[in-house]
């Protein structure tokens, strides 16, 4: 049994050699992306064994995703290559720093991952680990794809501990039940991660309580509160614990490695002030590169950081 599995479609990214419009840049590095196997990287570097299950296609970007996620000690065995469809790409802009706001042009309609259905996928290699980890992604991508998330995510019972990250990327929703076929989705899942401006956008739903209020009491939900910290609902109630301050270069992956920190915590059955410390503390990380993935402390420089009494923890 591995600890985790994640679920979804990974990317090869291009990263802009430069700020400025997406017009205007001329050449674009290369990275990896995708927020399920951000996941699976950052937990596979965190100690954990992780399989990351998702659909490629049969060439050479699939080829570099299979290696650079197996690179990071991630299981990709269960992966499948598709002989008749691409592995998708996606180029993104730097962005404003104040604002985040980046343009970003998805190559992936058609993908091999977007054929990813009920059929197609080793069910039994999904259900393996302690955790399933997908995200609200997997959903917008084709209707095989939202059915297939209803097929793990239906019975509670017999299944492993299913997490769930929103991620609602409104412009990969061909359809307009996005928000709701998040919410039921999201309702299924044991352990919620949501941000609070994403609730806000999504379902309308404004404030940390009211996001709460939207999910039955057996699933532990966090909110996530950008550079304020972020709140767990659980059955003891909410906790809030801030985030430290950090200069951000880039968001991106920062919700998929918060998401990781707070997984990896939780397998330890650390507290859950310690859940959140390890949360915020890989995405501090995650904030402070360009890509989607950074170095992650190690272990027990992480559980050192956790542990101070500093005052960026208050
Ligand atoms: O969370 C980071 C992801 O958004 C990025 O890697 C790309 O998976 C991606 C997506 O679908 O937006």
């Amino acid at each position: 049994v591995v600890d985790v599995v994640a679920l979804g479609e990974s990317m090869v990214t291009f990263l802009p050699s430069r700020p400025g419009r997406l017009a205007d840049v001329p050449s674009f590095d290369r990275a990896i992306g995708g927020a399920e196997s951000n996941v699976a990287c950052v937990l596979a570097a965190a100690g954990h064994t992780v399989r990351w299950v998702s659909r490629v296609g049969a060439d050479g970007f699939g080829d570099h995703l299979i290696e650079a996620i197996g690179a990071y000690g991630v299981d990709v065995t269960a992966v499948e290559r598709d002989p008749e469809r691409p592995t998708g790409v996606y180029f993104r802009t730097a962005g404003d720093r104040a604002t985040d706001a980046h343009e970003v042009a998805y190559y992936r309609a058609g993908s091999a991952a977007s054929a990813m259905t009920v059929a197609n996928v080793d069910l039994a290699a999904v259900r393996a680990g302690r955790v399933l980890h997908l995200s609200g992604i997997t959903a917008a991508l084709a209707d095989g794809c939202a059915d297939l998330m209803r097929e793990l995510t239906v019975l509670r019972h017999g299944r492993p501990l299913v997490s769930f990250d929103v991620n609602h990327r409104p412009g990969l929703w061909r359809t307009p039940d996005g928000p709701q076929t998040t919410l039921q989705l999201a309702r299924a899942a044991d352990l919620v991660f949501v941000g609070e401006d994403e609730a806000r956008e999504v379902w309308g739903l404004v404030g940390a309580d009211a996001v709460r209020a939207a999910f039955p009491d057996p699933s532990v939900l966090v909110v996530k509160q950008g550079g304020l910290g972020a709140t767990v609902y659980d059955r003891t109630g909410a906790t809030f614990v801030p985030a430290p301050h950090v200069d951000v270069v880039a968001a991106v992956g920062a919700g998929d490695a918060f998401a990781a920190g707070f997984l990896s915590a939780t397998l330890r059955g650390l507290p859950v002030r310690d859940r959140l410390r390890h949360g915020h503390l890989m995405a501090a990380a995650a904030l402070t590169v360009p890509g989607d993935l950074a170095v992650p402390p190690a272990r027990d420089h992480a559980d050192r950081l956790v542990a101070l009494d500093d005052p960026a923890w208050e």
